[in-house]
């Protein structure tokens, strides 16, 4: 008895010494996972998921334990998961809630993945790893299977009653902040009811449920879907109560829309960035200048681009690998990702490649690619966090020194991070995997004439030359990136 309670006041301790703040996460890399699609409890790589069916695959809390070295031996220090709460059961014209944003009973967890229990063992099981979890969340919505107009309220847990909600109304027009707001999202066979967060009752179940979400399942960190569909006054409250670094689902290109929303929020997926991102990487042809341009913008108009969550791919656009089969691009993509400013989002399967198109053929089981650790991209990766997380050991202002674009032509991109002694210089093309070699002599690093770097995907020497250049041997369109070489020991790279 005594035992049993001493137990859980140190494991309540040491919940609370590791809720994790906006600037610990800034060191972070996130693996990005839907629940249902990456890892069964029976280890399974065979279970069949059709994803076209919308059904649930058998993906559940046990399952990702069972994957944790799959994932830290990617270099990734913390995981994102899909929704927990309970969700609307059984199937309908638009599938089953297997994704986990259409919940119905918010203070009970989603039986399909597991028990409260399996949740906590989750957490324990990343935090004996150092690692972090972050927990998504939906504040904007329940979820009903049948039209808006006729909703039974009662089965809802809280917000039992029509009271808490907004009218019934479809978003019709995504240029009215205000439909966007109020209105619903969601169609007439599953509606997502929108629930009134102006109203000071919802606005504190809310704010306890965040906080107790949080401390009952050990989440360093929460994901917040839907932000732009709820008033940005909401907001602070809400990140407040959870506690932990907020990373806020902001889901527009244009920054001018999209960075005001961190002046309520720790931080934002950087959906500005993944635009231009995409456009220059997927194909031979995209536009460089774009991406350079927006880096400076993203650097200015939000309040903290150091607190973005950069990504190129996730649940809910098509797959970088359904633009371009080519691995060249792939890499140049996922090298940004990592490199760049801000929190990397890599979502499970970009590392074995996977090429799903649309919602829900980009929600493929990662299971099926039998966790395969020697494929080319999980290897990449593996070394472009391994770089990552080594410049950030080595210098504490890395994480915060904002990324700078020192160079582009049609084809090629060059960006340095971090301070001189140890500074991380990017050099990335979209010429894809066909590209020809040539020798880029690159200024503006802020590398010592004759001091020696390590080009780390390739192990390879050079010299900055005697005018500060840096001769970058660019072949087969792949990236490069340079860090000096006398500072490159404990990074287990090139040794
Ligand atoms: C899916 C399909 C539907 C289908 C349904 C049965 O299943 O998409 O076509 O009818 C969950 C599920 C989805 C499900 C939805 C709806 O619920 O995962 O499978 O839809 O039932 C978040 C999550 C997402 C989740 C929800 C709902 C929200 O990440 O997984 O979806 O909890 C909007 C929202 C955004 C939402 C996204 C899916 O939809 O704002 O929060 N994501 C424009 C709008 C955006 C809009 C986006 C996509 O289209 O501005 O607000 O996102 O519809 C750029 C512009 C952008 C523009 C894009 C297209 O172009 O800058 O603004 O985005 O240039
Ligand atoms: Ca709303």
């Amino acid at each position: 008895m005594y035992r049993q309670s001493f137990l859980a006041l140190i494991a309540s301790l040491v919940g609370l010494c590791i809720a994790a703040t906006p600037a610990e996460w800034r060191s972070r890399s996130i693996y990005f996972l839907l629940t249902d699609r990456f890892a069964r409890t029976d280890n399974s790589t065979t279970a069949s998921c059709d994803t076209s069916a919308r059904e649930y695959c058998g993906g559940s809390w046990q399952g990702i334990i069972n994957q944790l070295d799959y994932i830290q031996g990617m270099g990734f220090t913390a995981i994102w998961i899909t929704p927990v709460t309970e969700q609307l059961q059984g199937d309908t014209g638009d599938g089953t809630a297997y994704h986990g944003y259409w919940q119905q009973k918010v203070y009970s967890v989603n039986s399909n993945y597991g028990t409260a229990d399996d949740l906590k063992a989750l957490a324990t099981a990343l935090h004996d790893r150092g690692m972090y979890l972050m927990i998504d969340v939906v504040a904007n919505h329940m979820g009903y299977a049948g039209s808006g107009d006729s909703v039974d309220y009662s089965i809802f847990e809280p917000f039992n009653n029509q009271e808490y909600f907004h009218p019934y109304c479809e978003i019709s027009n995504y240029n009215n902040q205000t439909d966007v707001e109020d209105c619903w999202l969601g169609d007439t066979t599953v509606s997502l009811p929108d629930l009134n967060t102006t109203r000071s009752d919802v606005q504190d179940l809310w704010y306890s449920w965040i906080g107790s979400l949080v401390s009952n399942y050990s989440a360093d960190g929460i994901r917040i879907d839907t932000v732009k569909h709820v008033q940005q006054d909401f907001w602070p409250g809400y990140n407040d109560a959870a506690g932990v670094y907020a990373v806020g689902e902001v889901f527009d290109g244009d920054p001018s829309y999209t960075c005001p929303y961190q002046n309520y929020l720790d931080g934002l997926l950087n959906y500005p960035i993944y635009y231009p991102l995409l456009g220059a990487f997927e194909s031979t042809s995209g536009s460089i200048s774009d991406l350079y341009n927006m880096i400076n913008t993203v650097k200015s108009e939000c309040a903290d681009s150091t607190l973005l969550g950069t990504f190129v791919e996730n649940h809910d656009n098509p797959r970088f690998a359904s633009y371009t089969s080519d691995y060249a691009l792939a890499k140049n993509a996922i090298a940004f990702t990592i490199l760049s400013d801000g929190i990397p989002i890599i979502y499970a399967g970009q590392e074995q490649h996977y090429s799903g198109g649309s919602d829900p053929a980009n929600r493929e089981a990662t299971w099926l690619s039998g966790y395969d650790t020697s494929s080319e991209l999980y290897t990449f990766i593996a070394v472009s966090n391994a770089i990552r997380n080594h410049a950030i050991n080595a210098d504490d202002g890395y994480v915060t020194y904002k990324n700078y674009p020192i160079y582009q032509d049609d084809t090629t991109i060059a960006m340095r991070k971090g301070s001189n002694g140890t500074q991380v210089v990017t050099v990335l093309s979209n010429l894809g995997e066909s590209g020809s070699s040539y020798t880029l002599s690159l200024s503006g690093t802020d590398y010592n004439a004759g001091q020696e770097l390590t080009e780390v995907y390739t192990c390879t020497s050079v010299t900055v030359d005697e005018s500060g250049n840096v001769p970058v041997a660019m072949a087969s369109g792949l990236p490069r990136v340079f860090y000096p070489t006398e500072s490159l020991s404990g990074s287990g790279l090139c040794q």
